[in-house]
């Protein structure tokens, strides 16, 4: 489709569970292994889960304090991490990489780092689309507590050009929006990163579990395509501690393609030559927004937060 290629070696490190019991060294030592892997085969950017760094704590019941002391970063990089940052700037690759942050004025977010080839933190984001709840549910197998433990990111959805490539970020429920997506595909964003950690069991209704998977590709298939973008998505999966998500990590092409998926439950490296080219026509065609949009007849997706009544006709 393109004449001229623009090529990103872009590789997803998937991760296998994270138990209680594992530490931050053990966990940096995998994506340190990871990252060697990714770099020996082509990648220049690698992509790792949603608070990679621990369990998927918003499972437990605790308080916030509790939390924030044994889950939470309060600097980045920090003595524990410094080794992959160390590694990243030695082979000359970058990487997202999600944790649980607690600023210096001691507001938690569910934030992702984009870090580049020297090592620089050059962007962060702080997750919008918080899922689960605030309150304990001691009927529910497990909670889903990211509204209790984190606030709403305090900005926009972003791009960032690092790396030859202009790259946005989301985290994990975010991709099931589609203002997300669209919100970075207007700031001309080439690919959009994210780490997930989705549970295979809804806790609020009885979904049947092989809709996790297919919710989870057909947004992100849908949503490249729709937005001319790449995207990388990273799963932390497995059994921790018994409680299972699921895998499924993929890079999907702006043609809605999947061009990698993951096979295991474990940690799993992905890599591909991803031709930026590829979106081109699309953004020339059938998605030339410039063209095509209609933002005067899309007022009500600002306006209005949930559903209200309809608009009223001329006709
Ligand atoms: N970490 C997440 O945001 N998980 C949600 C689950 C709760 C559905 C997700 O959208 O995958």
């Amino acid at each position: 489709m393109s004449k001229t290629r623009n090529t990103l070696g872009l590789a997803v490190a998937q991760m296998g569970p994270v138990h209680l019991a594992d530490t931050r060294r053990q966990v940096v030592g995998r994506l340190l292994d990871m990252l060697r892997q990714a770099h020996a085969r082509g990648a220049r950017l690698v992509v790792f889960p949603e608070l990679a760094l621990t369990t998927f704590f918003p499972r437990y019941w605790m308080s916030e304090d509790q939390a924030q002391q044994r889950f939470f970063e309060r600097s980045m990089p920090n003595p524990e991490v410094q080794p992959l940052f160390d590694e990243a700037r030695r082979l000359g690759v970058g990487f997202y990489l999600g944790y649980a942050e607690l600023t210096a004025q001691g507001v938690p977010y569910n934030t992702a780092i984009l870090v580049d080839e020297q090592a620089r933190i050059v962007g962060k984001y702080r997750k919008i689309h918080l899922p689960g709840h605030d309150e304990h549910k001691p009927d529910a197998p497990f909670q889903h507590l990211e509204k209790k433990f984190f606030r709403v990111g305090d900005q926009p959805f972003g791009v960032w050009d690092t790396m030859g490539a202009r790259i946005g970020m989301c985290l994990c429920n975010d991709r099931r929006w589609p203002e997300t997506w669209r919100m970075m595909s207007l700031q001309s964003a080439e690919l959009v990163v994210l780490g997930y950690n989705t549970p295979s069991h809804n806790i609020h209704w009885p979904e049947p579990a092989h809709l996790r998977m297919h919710h989870h590709l057909i947004t992100l298939q849908a949503s490249a395509y729709q937005n001319c973008v790449w995207a990388a998505a990273a799963a932390k999966c497995g059994a921790e501690d018994g409680h299972h998500m699921i895998g499924g990590s993929v890079i999907v092409a702006p043609t809605g393609e999947i061009a990698a998926q993951a096979i295991t439950e474990d940690d799993e490296v992905l890599v591909v030559q991803a031709d930026l080219g590829v979106a081109e026509a699309f953004r020339r065609h059938v998605f030339d927004f410039a063209r095509h949009r209609r933002p005067e007849h899309y007022g009500l997706i600002t306006e209005r937060v949930g559903p209200g009544p309809a608009l009223p006709r001329t006709e």
